[in-house]
């Protein structure tokens, strides 16, 4: 089966002409479309956290959210989580990525405009020898790139739930394919176009949407074939996209809570294919794949929202210690409320259908009144996940070592590729 007719992520895409006559793909066969918005894997009430990829036709969503969750589907390589998906939807990815992994088989086809899959990961984490416990779930979404840069009959329906999923999502990764941008540094006619094009895309995707957002360049391996370094290459990125006016806006105009970073990723790895004479991505014979910095992406967008939370939090903190005759009263006042809403939080976890908190009373919490916690005298990112773990002791003991397992990711990655930081906030 295609992986297209499968998948479920959010990736935005378009482009030019001469663009789009390089990326022509085929796209799976009518017969092989669907909409499929595949079962939670878990029955208990997590918390959700929501990511949408946007990008043009052929910027490398299905291959990455293929390569993204057989990294990420045992722990490895230091990580002790892992992430788990339903049965069906495991067997859809791992079908892909052996897909893809085969150098004898084609790539797989262009995901089509009647497709739109939403897939759930559930978070798990070992806790206290007790085994692994659930901690979140991911929901991630997979379409057709076409539905972001074409009006289309076929896509009407899509286009509209693309929509949804993208004024529910927690983090959205805009992703600009790294064999345009190899081309751009390199001067190719029309390939700032076709780069141009995707950014506009993005413009027009998030102007209403206040999630974060972080860049993600596809393709890596294409552009460490040049023979410059990361950081070389890092720069030379940066400086490409710096020159772009709605480039730089969409980056400036996170909100102040958001850091906005640039994240290298290659879904298959160096040396594993390379472009011919034609343009096309080709395999190398019996290559095997060794994705970079996949897991990147997704790693960091617990830590940002929690940072989200601490930046406003430390500001009304500062706040509280300007009104110096109001803080005694204002601590009371917190502290009732935070017990109020811990308690309508315990009762609407079991209300909710499904039995999970919905996305709305995650912003609630994380976006519209983080300071409650602060003022209770919890730091943020405990107060938050105490709140949200409605189930058991173990599952809040899995989300903490998981967010913390996450931030070291992130800050290894920083440190060695400092510049990866667009804007930083807090
Ligand atoms: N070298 C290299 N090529 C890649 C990588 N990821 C994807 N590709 C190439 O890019 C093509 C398009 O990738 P897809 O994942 O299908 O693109 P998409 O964004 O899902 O496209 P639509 O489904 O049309 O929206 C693949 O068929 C590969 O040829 C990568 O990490 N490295
Ligand atoms: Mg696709």
């Amino acid at each position: 089966m295609e992986l297209t007719a499968i998948v479920g992520v959010v990736v935005v895409g378009g482009g030019v002409l001469a663009g789009l006559l390089v990326h022509r793909r085929r796209r799976a066969p009518r017969g092989q479309q669907g909409t499929r918005t595949g079962a939670p894997p878990t029955q208990p009430p997590l918390p959700q956290f929501n990511i949408v990829a946007v990008g043009l036709p052929g910027a490398g969503k299905t291959v990455l959210l293929a390569s993204i969750y057989n990294r990420f589907q045992t722990p490895a390589g230091g990580r002790s989580y892992y992430l788990e998906a339903s049965d069906a939807q495991a067997r859809d990815l791992n079908a892909a990525f052996h897909r893809i992994n085969d150098t004898s088989a084609p790539w797989p086809a262009g995901t089509s405009t009647g497709e739109f899959n939403q897939f759930y990961f559930a978070a798990a984490a070992p806790v206290r020898g007790s085994g692994f416990h659930r901690a979140f779930t991911i929901r991630y979404t997979e379409y057709a790139g076409e539905l972001l840069v074409a009006n289309s009959q076929d896509g009407g329906r899509n286009q509209g739930l693309l929509q949804d999923a993208l004024s529910e999502a927690h983090a959205v990764m805009a992703l600009l394919d790294g064999y345009d941008v190899l081309r751009s540094i390199n001067g190719v006619s029309n390939a700032k176009g076709r780069l141009q094009y995707a950014v506009s895309t993005f413009v027009n995707a998030l102007r209403h949407v206040d999630s974060s957002v972080s860049f993600v360049v596809t393709k890596w391996d294409l552009l460490q074939q040049t023979g410059r370094t990361d950081a070389e290459l890092v720069d030379e990125v940066r400086d490409l996209l710096w020159s772009n006016d709605a480039f730089r806006w969409l980056v400036e105009r996170q909100d102040a809570e958001f850091t906005v970073r640039l994240f290298p990723v290659s879904a298959v790895g160096p040396g594993f294919a390379t472009v011919d004479d034609a343009g096309q991505v080709i395999k190398t014979a019996a290559a095997t794949t060794r994705p970079t910095g996949v897991t990147l992406p997704f790693v960091s967008v617990l830590p940002d929202l929690f940072d989200r939370t601490e930046v406003a939090a430390r500001h009304r903190a500062r706040l509280h210690r300007q009104h110096t005759q109001e803080a005694r009263a204002r601590q009371q006042q917190a502290e009732l409320r935070f017990n109020v809403l811990t308690s309508a939080l315990d009762q609407l976890s079991g209300l909710v259908p499904g039995g999970g908190l919905s996305a709305h009373i995650v912003r609630w919490i994380v976006g519209v009144d983080p300071g409650i916690a602060q003022e209770a005298g919890l730091p943020p990112d405990v107060a938050w996940l105490e709140t949200h773990d409605a189930q058991d002791g173990a599952g809040l003991e899995a989300a903490r070592a998981i967010v913390k397992e996450m931030r070291r990711e992130m800050d290894a990655m920083e440190g060695t590729l400092p510049k990866c930081v667009l804007r930083r906030v807090g």
